[in-house]
């Protein structure tokens, strides 16, 4: 089903006629309320009334983390705080995360963008929806949730965690439509079956998966473990959180909500906009938030675009799906995370040797970390209960600050490889 076909199948004129006056608001808006903005336009001699077509996109100043982190927890805000009703945040670069917020009508907003993309992986008021995203910060469950309602579908908010009750749940509401991260639904069907239940047996139909890469061949997987139709969507905290793009059960490329999202990709390395149908860095500019705009916000994810039509009917361009990324994030069980993240919290650890290896493990159905670790020489008894003492508070200080349950190893000191050059800290499992 098509939800808001008006604007899901509208023809490129008018669309870009929408999207230009959207953006000509959009700077206004900025420019006038968000001294970081302000800034970006007057170095580059940009005035609002100086957007006078789409094409003038390409002058405007990009929007980084970077920038996020600097104006941290508010300084993006378009909106006075008295209007701000919500706040997400996900992880940064450093310690400290970056905050989003939503207005009222930012909210509905987001429904209405879930509920398209629920609608096109056939989703609707007959269905039972199990989130199994984590309620809180992170823009996951609670952007879902909403537009899952806005269709009218049975939500059952389980949160994420405690498998053998998710599938118990499964069981006794009769879920049809499974939302979670793609791992996880290889992890819980795994469960099922180590519970002698057949996952195709339950009730399931769809999943809407999103939140971190995965492969089609991970997706056909999925869908012959559980006998349904495995449907991708796309999205990022600084855009609005899921709800930016999703796959309709043609699975020829997701949607990108084009009305609301203006979508450039780019070469990252000269910053060029590239053409239809080369792979780049995607670069989104929103048209409608009220609370946090972002100009041609960097997402660092790479992918190809394709504004042909689909058989769908809808005409929103499609993106394929992410095909990598231009910085080293981790997505550890759906938790963002970079490297640095994890080099500070050790090195805030006394006891530890500044030499550590990222083991990363992607082979399972759950990305796996392991951080190997050197107990410094100088504080190196021998003895076996320090080195566990240690090794425990590595971990626990990695799942507070960071949120991340890693596997942790302490290593003989002097072992792990030093180089002159760059030092390879992350490894890929073999
Ligand atoms: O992960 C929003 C989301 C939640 C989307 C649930 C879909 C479902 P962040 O925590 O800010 O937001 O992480 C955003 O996750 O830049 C991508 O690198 C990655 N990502 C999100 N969805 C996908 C996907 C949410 N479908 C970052 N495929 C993004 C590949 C994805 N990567």
């Amino acid at each position: 089903m098509i939800w808001d076909r008006e604007h899901e199948c509208m023809d490129r004129e008018s669309l870009e006629r929408l999207q230009l006056s959207r953006l000509q608001q959009l700077i206004k808006r900025v420019y006038h309320r968000v001294p970081h903005y302000r800034q970006a336009l007057d170095d580059r001699d940009i005035k609002p009334e100086d957007i006078k077509s789409l094409d003038d996109l390409k002058h405007l100043p990009f929007t980084g983390k970077e920038d996020l982190r600097r104006n941290y927890p508010y300084g993006l805000f378009a909106a006075p705080m008295a209007e701000v009703v919500r706040v997400h945040a996900s992880s940064g670069t450093t310690g400290k995360p970056t905050v989003v917020g939503y207005t009222q009508r930012d909210i509905a907003t987001w429904a209405e963008l879930i509920a398209r993309i629920v609608s096109q992986a056939g989703v609707t008021n007959a269905d039972v929806a199990q989130v199994c995203f984590s309620y809180g910060l992170f823009t996951g469950a609670f952007g879902l949730h909403y537009g899952l309602e806005r269709v009218g579908a049975t939500v059952v908010p389980a949160s994420a965690g405690n498998t053998a009750k998710q599938i118990m749940l499964m069981q006794d509401f009769g879920t049809t439509a499974l939302i979670s991260p793609p791992s996880y639904a290889l992890y819980l069907a795994e469960a099922a079956r180590e519970e002698g239940i057949d996952p195709r047996e339950l009730k399931l139909k769809v999943g809407l998966f999103g939140g971190e890469p995965w492969t089609e061949n991970m997706g056909h997987q999925i869908e012959s473990l559980w006998g349904i139709k495995a449907t991708d969507n796309y999205g990022l905290s600084e855009v609005i959180g899921p709800g930016v793009s999703g796959e309709c059960l043609e699975g020829a490329g997701l949607h990108i909500s084009e009305d609301h999202f203006l979508v450039e990709v780019i070469d990252p390395e000269t910053e060029e906009p590239l053409p239809y149908g080369e792979k780049g860095e995607l670069v989104f500019t929103t048209l409608t938030k009220e609370a946090f705009p972002v100009l041609r916000y960097r997402t660092r994810d790479l992918a190809i675009l394709n504004p042909e039509k689909c058989a769908c009917g809808r005409t929103s361009a499609r993106m394929c799906k992410v095909m990598g990324r231009t910085d080293d994030m981790l997505i550890i069980r759906g938790v963002n995370v970079f490297p640095s993240q994890i080099e500070s919290v050790l090195m805030s650890i006394r006891g530890i040797a500044p030499h550590y290896l990222l083991i990363v493990d992607t082979r399972g159905p759950l990305t796996q970390l392991e951080v190997q670790v050197e107990p410094d020489p100088s504080v190196f008894t021998g003895s076996f209960r320090d080195l566990e003492a240690l090794e425990d508070s590595v971990r626990r200080r990695l799942q507070s600050v960071l949120s991340i349950s890693a596997r942790v190893k302490l290593v003989e000191p002097k072992t792990l490889e030093r180089t002159a050059g760059k030092a390879q800290r992350i490894q890929s499992a073999k």
